[in-house]
């Protein structure tokens, strides 16, 4: 009692409703007034926080907390008396006329789009050290994720005449770190303001099926914390007044992805078009799924009541479910070879009249979780303490009767979804079970595959792949390695522009990567080797003629073979034949350090010999 004389009134006020809502434990044993009291006000500055970091602050946080965990405790099915069935969407083949259409108005469309990248999570399962938005998403251009996501904004917003906002999602685990990669680089040009981080917090950890604010084992005066879940985002665009300003300044919708997928911007403008099309208030993006494959499944659920919704169901619930309900053999695959049910790869396509409508009713606190560890089977006890999660993509489980929610499933997996979440170890142990590895080396190559595909059809000759192992992950295709920057081609359209296909042949040992964002391949035979096209300040012209054999000293060669022209012009690429020595994906030598950029992909590229232009 002696403590609460040198509390100021906020903090008595937080206090008396914490102790009144079962909470009393936390200042149970302070010590008399004058020790300690450095600890003391540590604890209450961070219950301080945690009390204003979530919607309706701690009281509120507890007492959803003791709901679920009863639920919990109880076994309530969450899914009791659902029916659940395959969903219909829109079903489309990644560079089929339909989808090309369906681009082009997405990229129309692009114009009214803000975009949200959740990017608080560490790569934990990745085994990576640093932000995973920092790594690269394949080793040819080097190019890190953030800068793909970036420049991709920054690509969609030039063809609309307008700087489209980004607001990325960090955590204390990877906001400042993502401040250094965007500083360092200068936001990759983008506008000032154009980019918005906002910060998750952590929540308080729960030690019993009470509710009570777990204190750290080894300090009484500070509260277990862990992440809430990417769910926080809604909140977060709510509470920091983005998602209104958004609606203010005119734009009609807002697409969020997450973290490690160099193709989101392959599908997603497609969905878009879907969106528009449909005028769907909700359109998640989905591929195939391999049944029992970890990622969520887009499921139609019929209540009791007859309501229905169109929602994510993790892979974990959704075989239980199954096998309770329609299907006793749980989620299987039928003959197409994949689960009946598309996979979740959270990336969605929300109306914002509809979103910020729904964050004004409810604040953006969306259908939490709990997933207690319990000792036995008294469901008593927890093995450690637990916390609410939630998750983006169980945005619509609140919305009202009559919203029009849909999706979109691109049939081509690697043409949309290759994302970079697990370790070599777990790669590898996934990859012999039939599953998508979702690898740094199923990343990096997946992008070669796309853009060799791309070209492919649009009637260029491409040699390969050939077969490659790397990290124990066996029957894999190295396809020609081929990058470009999203400010070259952001779409179907774009590369095809750019590119006469039907003169162009690239080798199945050979690397192109194109910076500069005007280049023009008229005609290319890249027998063998290695072909940069850089972003010069500057540029010239780079008609050339001949045969590249001595690397890039040929480049200057070859452009004046040609007549560079004036500076300023683009680097256009016309009877030019490369054969050098190239670039190598050599397989990393177990016993050899490697850096740990190298280490999760399995490979290192050992780069002999290329021709840059101009
Ligand atoms: N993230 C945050 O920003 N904050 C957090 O507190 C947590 C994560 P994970 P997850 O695509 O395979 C999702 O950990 O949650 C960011 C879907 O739920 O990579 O296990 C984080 O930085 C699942 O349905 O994925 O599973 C990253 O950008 C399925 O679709 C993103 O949230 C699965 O992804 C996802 O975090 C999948």
């Amino acid at each position: 009692e002696g403590n609460k004389e040198w509390m100021d009134e906020e903090d008595l006020k937080l206090v008396d409703a914490l102790v009144a809502e079962g909470q009393a434990h936390l200042l149970a044993d302070w010590p008399a007034p004058g020790e300690s009291d450095d600890g003391k006000r540590r604890l209450l500055a961070q219950l301080r926080h945690l009390d204003k970091s979530y919607a309706g602050g701690l009281v509120k946080y507890i007492r959803n907390a003791r709901q679920l965990l009863k639920d919990s405790k109880e076994g309530v099915n969450p899914f009791e008396g659902c029916t659940p069935a395959v969903p219909e969407g829109e079903k489309l083949d990644f560079g089929s006329q339909h989808f090309r259409e369906l681009e082009r108005a997405g990229i129309a469309a692009a114009g009214e789009a803000a975009i949200v990248l959740v990017a608080g999570g560490l790569g934990e399962r990745l085994g990576y050290s640093g932000i995973k938005v920092a790594l690269p998403v394949e080793s040819a251009s080097g190019m890190c994720f953030l800068e793909l996501y970036v420049k991709s904004i920054l690509a969609l917003g030039a063809k609309a005449g307008r700087a489209l906002p980004l607001a990325i999602m960090t955590s204390d685990d990877t906001h400042q770190r993502t401040v250094d990669l965007l500083e360092k680089h200068s936001y990759w040009g983008a506008a000032p303001g154009q980019i918005t981080l906002i910060k998750q917090e952590k929540v308080a950890c729960l030690a019993d099926n009470d509710a009570r604010l777990a204190l750290l084992p080894n300090d009484p005066f500070q509260v277990q914390t862990k992440p809430h879940g990417h769910g926080d985002v809604h909140m977060l665009l709510h509470s920091s007044g983005l998602a209104d300003k958004w609606l203010a300044d005119g734009f009609k919708w807002v697409c969020f992805f997450q973290d490690t997928n160099g193709l989101v911007f392959r599908a997603l403008p497609a969905a878009i078009g879907v969106s528009v099309a449909n005028d769907y208030d909700v359109n998640s993006l989905a591929v195939p799924r391999r049944a029992k494959e970890a990622i969520g499944a887009i499921t139609r659920l019929t209540y009791p009541d007859g309501r229905h919704i169109t929602i994510n169901v993790e892979y974990n619930q959704l075989d239980p479910l199954l096998r309770a309900t329609i299907a006793p053999e749980g989620d299987v695959n039928d003959d197409t070879g994949f689960s009946p049910f598309p996979g979740n790869i959270n990336q969605l396509v929300l109306k914002l009249s509809t979103y910020c409508a729904e964050l004004h009713r409810h604040g953006g606190v969306i259908a939490e979780f709990v997933n207690p560890k319990y000792a036995d089977a008294s469901k008593d006890k927890f093995k450690s303490s637990t916390r609410l999660e939630c998750m983006m993509q169980d945005f619509p489980k609140s919305l009202p009767e009559g919203c029009r929610v849909g999706f979109t499933v691109v049939n081509q997996v690697w043409a949309a979804y290759s994302p970079v979440k697990n370790s070599p170890a777990d790669a590898a142990a996934k990859a012999a079970g039939g599953n998508p590895s979702h690898s740094a080396t199923t990343g990096e190559l997946d992008m070669y595959m796309t853009n060799c595909k791309m070209l492919q059809a649009l009637g260029a000759r491409i040699d390969g792949p050939q077969p490659a192992e790397f990290n124990g992950i066996k029957d894999l295709e190295l396809w020609p390695c081929v990058a470009w920057s999203p400010l070259w081609a952001c779409s179907w359209d774009d590369v095809e522009a750019k590119v006469t296909a039907s003169k162009l042949h690239i080798g199945a040992d050979a690397a192109l990567v194109i910076e500069a964002p005007d280049a023009q391949i008229r005609s290319l035979d890249l027998q063998r080797g290695a072909l940069v096209i850089k972003a010069a300040a500057g540029s010239q012209e780079a008609a050339a003629a001949g045969t590249d054999s001595t690397g890039s000293a040929a480049a200057a060669e070859a452009g004046a073979a040609a007549g560079a022209a004036a500076a300023g012009a683009p680097v256009v690429v016309d009877g030019l034949t490369v054969d050098n020595a190239g670039w190598e994906w050599q397989p990393l030598d177990p016993d050899a350090g490697a850096a740990e950029e190298q280490y999760i992909r399995g490979f290192r590229v050992v780069r002999h010999d290329q021709l840059v232009l101009p």
